[in-house]
């Protein structure tokens, strides 16, 4: 088995978007698919959106595709997937995220979003498992995430790039998901580097900053998407509430079981908001 040492992303002067273009040329070859329209990363508890959207073209192991590493956690699945929705889009289902919390770098953590730019995709799907803050939310909803506090205290972006995130998570397709699903709340997530939850404190801190989902992904993937132009929709399943919000210790079997339940309910509703994009 390879070990992690021989990603190319771990050599400090290679080019992630050269190397993201050699992913996304991989991906053409090995799925027979040309370019894609739409990326879709998949979080806990939405894995089975994906047969949902359409017909699958292909299923490919993301470690065979550059720079991509194998999934570290039960629940997060290996593969790439390019799915046709039945009015002709090109979907790449990412089924492979890799976390801030591995500790490969931040190169690694965004590549999937970087490829799914270099094959053409302009919308980019964040979807995760995460911690509620608003009380009023109940484990096993979906909400869309209206904005993001970055509290991993690092950026994908390298040197002197400035890239604006008014709008990051797009009003337009947010506005777009409601239309869909009209009952769908909205909040501002929180990335905390993990892999341990937070306290009750630092969930109170989140929430008098502005923040109402805490999780460990997503927002630094939905900043390298912005620089790299996909225009971006983002969604959180609330597998929990936040600790000290819900008075029960958190444990990573709840957040399976949640995501679990949840699953058939959120994969239709992602399904449809996919097709109508
Ligand atoms: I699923 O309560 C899931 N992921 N940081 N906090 C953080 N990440 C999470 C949580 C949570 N639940």
């Amino acid at each position: 088995m390879a070990t992690t040492s021989t990603n190319p992303l771990d050599d400090p002067a290679a080019d992630p978007f050269e190397i993201a273009r050699r992913a996304a040329g991989d991906i053409a070859r090995l799925t027979g698919v040309e370019q894609h329209d739409i990326a879709l990363t998949l979080g806990s508890g939405w894995g089975k959106a994906a047969e949902l959207i359409g017909e699958t073209i292909a299923t490919i192991p993301a470690a065979e595709v550059t720079g991509f590493s194998k999934p570290a956690l039960e629940g997060h699945v290996g593969t790439l997937r390019s799915v046709r929705t039945p009015d002709g889009k090109n979907v790449l289902v990412i089924g492979a995220r890799t976390h801030y919390y591995e500790g490969h770098g931040v190169r690694r953590v965004v590549h999937s979003v970087r490829t799914a730019a270099a094959t053409g995709a302009r919308t980019m799907v964040l979807t995760n498992g995460a911690g509620g803050i608003k009380a009023q939310w109940t484990p096993g909803q979906p909400v869309l995430i209206s904005d993001h506090i970055n509290l991993t205290a690092d950026s994908p972006l390298e040197g002197a790039t400035f890239v604006d995130l008014t709008d990051l998570y797009s009003s337009r397709l947010r506005d777009l998901a409601r239309t869909i699903d009209p009952s769908l709340d909205e909040g501002v997530y929180c990335q905390f580097r993990g892999p341990h939850y937070e306290t009750p404190a630092e969930v109170q801190m989140a929430k008098t900053i502005g923040g109402h989902i805490v999780g460990m992904s997503t927002a630094l993937e939905a900043i390298a998407a912005r620089e790299a132009g996909l225009e971006v929709l983002g969604f959180s399943l609330i597998t929990n509430l936040a600790a000290g919000i819900q008075t029960t210790p958190l444990s990573h079997a709840e957040v399976i079981e949640a995501g679990r339940e949840a699953e058939p309910v959120i994969s239709a509703l992602l399904a449809r908001v996919i097709g109508a994009l």
